[in-house]
């Protein structure tokens, strides 16, 4: 009735923003990501008949209770599969600073995904940890899986085709992740997403486009083609930014320092460096590049403030 288990948290090239269904989570538009390494999340599960209530420790310290309350309703999803009734003791340790706002649902719920599962003593194949963790949060779907992996946006109104799957895992590309650090909480990205597709004219554009999008990166993944997948890479994500922006009001999530590591990126680009910007439901500054050029970018980035060159990450796994 106890297990620990790993996930690392992705990064979305083709971004995943607004939901088909909110009760089951389900994305209105798929998505295309990289698992990254070094940025993982390590979760304990004990369900035990002696605990009257389920608690939730996140790096050693009690959680609020809206994540605790996240977090039950997902042990639900699990005790109900399982026919159990025990509540559980969950920790949770992320191994990069939260402080640095990089904390991410994606390798949360994927990592509670597989140890609750396992503590449970259900037995899921990959797909059906993916359809669970989606439950948890969309991008966690996609953190079951190492190095490159895409998630479907389903047609069935049950979800069971709502799956992430891997692409490739041998494709040694990097990420060089730039923290702005500006200490300003942002939208929360359940309610980014809702409020633009409830007010932005651009919302429709952004999901006929992104189906587009994913095509034309999975295309490049497949012939690994770095600057067709970054060209994609940061139209989807300017898209999607343009969609919320447009949004009223507005939900914006570019500081400064974001323009500006998107002009550095730029401006790395005009002298042949191989390198792309991305940018999730927060002001960091990601580029994608490939390994002989990743110190060089980190550089031209370091002064936005700390920075990580992050390879491909592995899937989750079962450590007890
Ligand atoms: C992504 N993001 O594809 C996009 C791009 C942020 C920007 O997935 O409501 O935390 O829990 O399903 O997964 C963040 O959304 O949202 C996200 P929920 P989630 O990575």
């Amino acid at each position: 009735m106890r297990a620990v288990a790993r996930a690392n948290t992705n990064i979305a090239l083709v971004k995943y923003w607004g939901k088909r269904d909110t009760a089951l989570n389900l994305p209105a538009v798929g998505s295309l990501s990289l698992t990254l390494d070094g940025l993982s999340t390590r979760t304990t599960v004990v369900f035990d008949g002696k605990l009257a209530a389920d608690s939730l420790l996140l790096n050693g310290a009690d959680a609020d209770e809206r994540a605790l309350g996240r977090v039950s309703k997902f042990l639900d999803l699990v005790r109900t599969r399982a026919g159990l009734i025990e509540r559980a003791r969950v920790e949770s340790v992320n191994d990069f600073p939260t402080a640095a706002g990089l904390a991410s649902s994606a390798s949360a719920f994927a990592a509670l995904a597989v140890a609750a599962t396992h503590a449970a003593g259900l037995e899921l194949s990959d797909r059906e940890l993916s359809i669970l963790a989606r439950r948890g949060s969309g991008s966690a779907a996609r953190s079951i899986f190492g190095g490159f992996s895409q998630m479907h946006r389903g047609e069935s109104a049950d979800g069971e085709d709502s799956f992430a799957e891997p692409i490739v895992t041998d494709w040694d590309v990097r990420l060089v992740i730039a923290a702005t650090m500006t200490g300003r909480k942002a939208t929360l990205s359940t309610d980014g997403m809702r409020h633009t597709a409830e007010t932005s004219p651009y919302y429709d554009a952004w999901v006929k486009m992104s189906e587009r999008d994913l095509g034309t990166a999975r295309d490049a993944i497949t012939r690994r083609d770095l600057q067709a997948l970054g060209e994609v890479t940061e139209a989807s994500c300017l898209s999607m930014h343009a969609s919320a922006m447009a949004a009223r009001p507005a939900v914006l999530y570019f500081v400064g320092a974001t323009i500006e590591g998107y002009r550095i990126i730029q401006d790395l680009r005009r002298s042949g460096v191989p390198a792309w910007f991305t940018c999730d439901a927060g002001p960091h500054v990601k580029a994608l590049t490939d390994a002989a050029h990743a110190q060089q970018v980190e550089a031209a980035l370091a002064k936005l403030g700390k920075t990580w060159i992050c390879r491909p990450g592995p899937h989750a796994e079962v450590l007890e």
